[in-house]
């Protein structure tokens, strides 16, 4: 089975270097052509001339673009070469309702779609241990699976189309909550000038311990912010979050609080910094 990626960016370019380390790896495509001609060389894979070049040349085709809008368009400019039979797998962070609408512009042209979003950080897509919430046809799952296992060590389908995004917004919220009360306590360590150090590598292996305490904690106590998950994309997510919130009616607080936080970052400049940029605002 053959894959190609499109959408070489932060978490996109080490999910493409695993495929083809695992020989699945045909073709890839990305908006700025430099990312894939370079990755093309290092990987010894075709540069695609375009998203439906790469669909022609496929069984599967992976997606990780920013939003909603640009996995339509992907989806729009791949529709041409899409093959009858192939597998499009979008690993992007979007709505369940774009989800359903790729699936069914994809099942005019006899492709099957899954949605596929993932967790687990760039560390995560370098080691191939992402954990990836699946949406779409469990026999169609069942087809890829040798190739998304290339990329992900938890693979799990949730349900139908657009059910991996809705487990996508449940993983944001909480992601969410946990930046919160990490850079808040983090923040109020330091007011006590406490050795931070020493306080993340106890706190880290008892009940409060965290992924992104342990991946982010030292960072951020000394002020860098390198992504990672940059904060103007998951201040996007939270924005879905907040709208499917609305017409469940449930009430995300934390959801709120967040968006309202990121919000001021970005005004300042610090949309493309890593989440943990929050410890900005707590410990000002
Ligand atoms: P990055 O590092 O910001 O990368 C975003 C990628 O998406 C990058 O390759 C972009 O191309 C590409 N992109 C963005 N908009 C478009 C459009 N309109 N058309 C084609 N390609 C596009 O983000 P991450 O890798 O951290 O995250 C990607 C997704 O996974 C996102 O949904 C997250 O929430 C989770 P560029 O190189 O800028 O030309």
């Amino acid at each position: 089975m053959k894959a190609g990626y499109i959408g070489l960016g932060a978490m996109g370019a080490p999910m493409a270097r695993n495929l083809a380390r695992a020989g699945l790896l045909a073709a890839v495509w990305n908006r700025s052509p430099a990312k894939a001609d370079a990755l093309a060389a290092e990987l010894g894979v075709a540069a695609a001339a375009d998203p439906a070049a790469l669909a022609a040349a496929v069984d599967v085709a992976f997606l990780c673009v920013s939003a909603d809008n640009d996995v339509l368009a992907m989806v729009e400019a791949m529709s041409a070469g899409i093959r009858p039979g192939s597998v499009v797998v979008d690993c992007s962070t979007v709505g369940s309702d774009t989800a359903r609408r790729v699936a069914a512009l994809l099942a005019d042209r006899g492709a099957a779609f899954l949605d596929a979003p993932v967790s687990g950080g760039v560390e995560g897509a370098r080691k191939g241990t992402l954990a990836m919430m699946v949406g779409g046809e469990a026999g169609v799952l069942e087809t890829v699976l040798p190739v998304l296992r290339a990329v992900a060590a938890r693979i799990v389908h949730i349900g139908p189309v657009g059910a991996g995004q809705g487990c996508k917004a449940v993983n944001q919220i909480m992601a969410a909550g946990i930046a919160q009360a990490v850079t808040e306590a983090l923040a109020f360590g330091q007011a006590m000038d406490l050795p931070m150090d020493k306080v993340i590598e106890v706190v880290s292996g008892g009940a409060a311990g965290n992924w992104f305490l342990d991946h982010r904690g030292r960072t951020m106590v000394a002020g860098t912010f390198q992504p990672g998950f940059k904060l103007g994309l998951h201040h996007k997510d939270l924005l879905i979050c907040r709208e499917s919130a609305e017409k469940l009616g449930v009430s995300v607080p934390v959801t709120e609080q967040t968006i309202g936080e990121y919000a001021r970052l970005m005004a300042e400049g610090y949309g493309d910094e890593d989440i943990s940029a929050l410890y900005r605002l707590k410990s000002r």
